[in-house]
């Protein structure tokens, strides 16, 4: 049986408090391992070798920094299959959705190498002659990343390279659902020649490990993705701290079916959207906000190509839909569906755990559609986190956005229609952070900014070159080569 303890200061480290938990395939109740459960005082540990190893790693120049990126990438290229393998095993996607995923961290990894030869500063000119003004980017110190199970890797690998080529040290907590991943990551990063101290991981709760890394004084800014309820507990007490956060939170993201769409094109992009993941995604599609004119059509559509989805353990490359994380998500998803349908929504298809003997070690949901949905409703304005999506009528675009940016949300919206000019009026009116045209809401590529608006984020982003404004500061440099005292706003009016 696998067993991980804490990586911290370069060494496997058993945890202060001795204590382990296990790690549980969703697919079979397979008991898979088990992890260490971590203190304050773990987190402390980690905290001081990051901190010590920080002091030297911002002086190597970051081009040499991301060689050890390059090599991170190769070696996630070269395990891709295993790591993809463990991947499904312990959070249950299925397999194909398992090596995208790691395929996400690969391309994350050549991405943010090659910003080790840029992390673009700005030169300008200054106001007084023979004198030279620039802005360059510095760390920002000791990174605490608390990261999700619905993507352990990739979402790990969005925080991570970042804080690393700029120069940062890093202190992780990955979510105890999914600690193989970290540790696999963890390895990768070891093997890939990473000095000691700048990557630790620390496993254990949100309540206790999470906890400390916010309120630890030398962690200089926090990175999270995860509930909108956590992250606002966070940015609470790491503001009082006036320490940097960077939040990702969730969605409640919809597809947009124009009178004028592709409706086969349309199906294949909400399907995917709605159901990878098991619906685990914060992008996932949970509303498909429809023109009457062709929501019977859509519906016929939607329920032939849901009733050919095979459910089941993610491991067989025939699956479709795996099992969700745990009891409890399954039990609050099942919740969902009952107030849905309670408050009067119409069940198009699914609305039921799955429990007959196949299913009954794992966590299966059906894949749910609910149609009739007034935008007011629960299952229409709360993130559900599961296989379950609700269709809502609209007469026009203009109360189709209206519909898209009536939540609490905006990480991603998307609009099927071949009308060039309803085209731009969608992609300015939606209020999230990524909008897709053509397309369903998931999908997003590592080089571009991923992040949302509203109840998603506090402004900031993973992803892109905005990652690197998360994971440091700009420090505006003057050299006065005039050899006299030049007095800027004097001197030169
Ligand atoms: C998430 O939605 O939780 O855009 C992350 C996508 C993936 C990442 C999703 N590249 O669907």
């Amino acid at each position: 049986m696998k067993h991980y303890d804490n990586y911290i200061d370069g060494v496997w480290t058993q945890s202060e408090t001795g204590h382990n938990v296990q790690n549980i395939n969703p697919a079979t109740g397979e008991i898979l391992g088990e992890v260490a459960v971590s203190s304050a005082h773990d987190v402390d540990r980690a905290v001081k070798a990051a901190k010590r190893a920080q002091k030297s790693w911002r002086l190597v120049p970051a081009p040499e920094r991301a060689e050890v990126l390059y090599e991170v990438a190769r070696i996630l290229k070269e395990k891709k299959e295993d790591l993809a393998q463990i991947l499904t095993s312990e959070m249950g996607k299925v397999i194909a959705e398992a090596r995208g995923e790691v395929q996400e961290a690969i391309d994350m990894a050549y991405y943010m190498a090659g910003e080790g030869r840029r992390l673009f500063g700005e030169t300008v000119p200054s106001e007084l002659r023979d004198k030279f003004a620039m802005s360059v980017r510095v760390p920002v110190g000791v990174a605490g990343l608390i990261t999700p199970w619905n993507f352990p890797i990739a979402i790990a690998s969005w925080k991570s390279l970042p804080a690393l080529v700029a120069g940062n040290a890093v202190v992780w907590k990955p979510a105890s659902e999914t600690p193989f991943m970290a540790a696999e990551f963890m390895k990768v990063y070891e093997e890939a020649g990473l000095p000691k101290g700048l990557m630790n991981v620390v496993f254990g709760s949100g309540s206790v490990v999470g906890n400390a890394l916010v309120e630890h004084p030398d962690v200089d800014i926090i990175s999270f993705t995860g509930s909108n309820e956590v992250g606002r507990a966070i940015n609470g007490k790491a503001g009082r701290l006036l320490k940097r956060t960077s939040l990702e939170m969730g969605g409640k993201n919809a597809v947009t079916v124009l009178e004028d769409a592709d409706l086969d094109l349309a199906v294949d992009g909400i399907i995917w959207s709605a159901f990878g993941t098991a619906g685990q995604r914060c992008t996932a599609c949970s509303r498909i906000i429809v023109h009457e004119a062709v929501k019977e059509e859509l519906e016929h559509k939607l329920l032939e190509r849901v009733q050919s989805l095979k459910v089941g353990n993610g491991a067989d490359e025939r699956i479709d839909v795996g099992p969700v994380i745990n009891k409890g998500s399954l039990d609050r998803i099942h919740e969902y569906v009952q107030t849905g349908i309670g408050e009067g929504a119409k069940l198009l298809c699914g609305g039921s755990i799955l429990n007959e003997e196949d299913f009954a070690k794992g966590h299966y949901y059906e894949p749910t559609i609910f149609t009739d949905v007034s935008p007011h409703m629960t299952i229409a304005q709360k993130e559900i986190f599961g296989p379950v999506t609700s269709i809502i009528p609209v007469k026009s675009l203009e109360e189709a956005i209206d519909v898209n940016n009536s939540v609490e949300f905006g990480l991603s919206s998307s609009v099927f229609t071949k009308d060039v000019n309803r085209v731009f009026k969608a992609m300015r009116d939606f209020d999230t952070g990524i909008v897709y045209i053509n397309a369903g809401t998931t999908g997003a590529e590592i080089h571009l900014p991923f992040g949302g608006t509203k109840g998603t984020g506090n402004g900031h982003r993973d992803s892109g070159v905005a990652a690197l404004d998360v994971y440091t500061e700009w420090k505006s440099v003057y050299v006065d080569f005039s050899g006299t005292l030049q007095r800027a706003q004097i001197d030169n009016k």
